[in-house]
């Protein structure tokens, strides 16, 4: 594990084509403090630049994913300095900033800032025992990045509704049911060695289909339904425009493994 002059998180190639950031202030739960977010979209835009990364995934520690923004940077914040500098929303530039598919590995807390970042990636595993929730009401204030509509997406109004003023957590367990999480896993091991074998096989794919494919998909959580399909055509014959078709359909025909050109 390369560390890259980083202090609170860790980057790391664990797998051919997987980039891993790791989330490392344990003393603070992982809590996302702005020189911590500062670092994360650094070694994201990183990871997305990388000619050698086709596929990147994001996780916290067994006690935590993230507990939080960090409330004792937040506590002394006046209107005027978040209006002013914009405070937050550099905190889901990874949502735009980066093309290549995010696997959120989530254990332990996944509270407030720490739900809603795990909530931006594409793909979300958790253990049964990760504790998730929106707690901002108990704190005065309410989710800051995103978690009243994206959480809301995943779940719907009912029960996001309940989670948001009631700032109950609900696990892993719920996260899965709920469709918050593709999947959960009973142990932090099993948690990682699938969200790594995840990860592998969406790099070892045209990096052209994956891209597109999470583009599209992406699509369909701003876009109207027919809006959404006319778009998703648009881009599926695109494709028809890329190396990788001709290579994967041909490869299918003679029966072989297709070489990705990714092109
Ligand atoms: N901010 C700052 N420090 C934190 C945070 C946090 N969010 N969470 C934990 N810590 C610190 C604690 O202060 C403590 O530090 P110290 O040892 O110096 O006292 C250390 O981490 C360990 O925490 P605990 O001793 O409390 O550990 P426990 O195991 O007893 O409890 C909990 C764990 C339940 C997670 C508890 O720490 C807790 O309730 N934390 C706060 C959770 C919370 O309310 N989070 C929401 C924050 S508000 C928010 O995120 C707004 C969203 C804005 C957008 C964010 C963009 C991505």
């Amino acid at each position: 594990t390369s560390t890259m002059g980083y202090e609170f998180i860790q980057v790391s190639e664990p797998r051919p084509g997987v980039g891993q950031v790791t989330l490392n202030r344990p003393k603070a739960l992982n809590a996302l403090s702005t020189p911590l977010i500062t670092e994360l979209n650094a070694a994201l835009e990183d990871l997305a630049s990388s000619p050698t990364i086709a596929a990147i995934l994001l996780t916290g520690s067994e006690r935590a994913f993230a507990a939080g923004a960090d409330i004792k940077e937040m506590a002394p914040l006046t209107f005027s300095q978040a209006y002013t500098t914009s405070f937050i929303e550099s905190w889901s530039r990874l949502t735009t900033a980066v093309k290549k598919p995010i696997v959120a590995a989530v254990s332990g807390h996944a509270l407030g800032g720490g739900c809603e970042l795990a909530l931006m990636a594409d793909i979300l595993y958790c253990t049964e025992g990760a504790n998730f929730g929106q707690p901002e009401i108990k704190l005065g204030t309410i989710p800051g990045a995103g978690g009243s509509q994206r959480l809301t997406r995943a779940v719907g109004k009912a029960r996001a509704m309940e989670l948001i003023l009631t700032g109950k957590s609900f696990s892993g367990v719920e996260a899965e049911k709920w469709g918050v999480a593709a999947r959960s896993f009973a142990t932090h091991a099993e948690l990682m060695a699938a969200a790594l074998d995840t990860a592998e096989t969406i790099a070892g794919y045209s990096r052209v289909a994956v891209m597109a494919a999470k583009e599209v998909v992406n699509k369909s959580q701003d876009l109207p339904l027919r809006d959404g399909v006319e778009y998703e055509r648009r881009v599926f014959h695109s494709l028809f425009g890329s190396r990788d078709q001709k290579i994967g359909m041909k490869a299918f025909a003679e029966k072989k493994k297709a070489e990705w050109s990714h092109e």
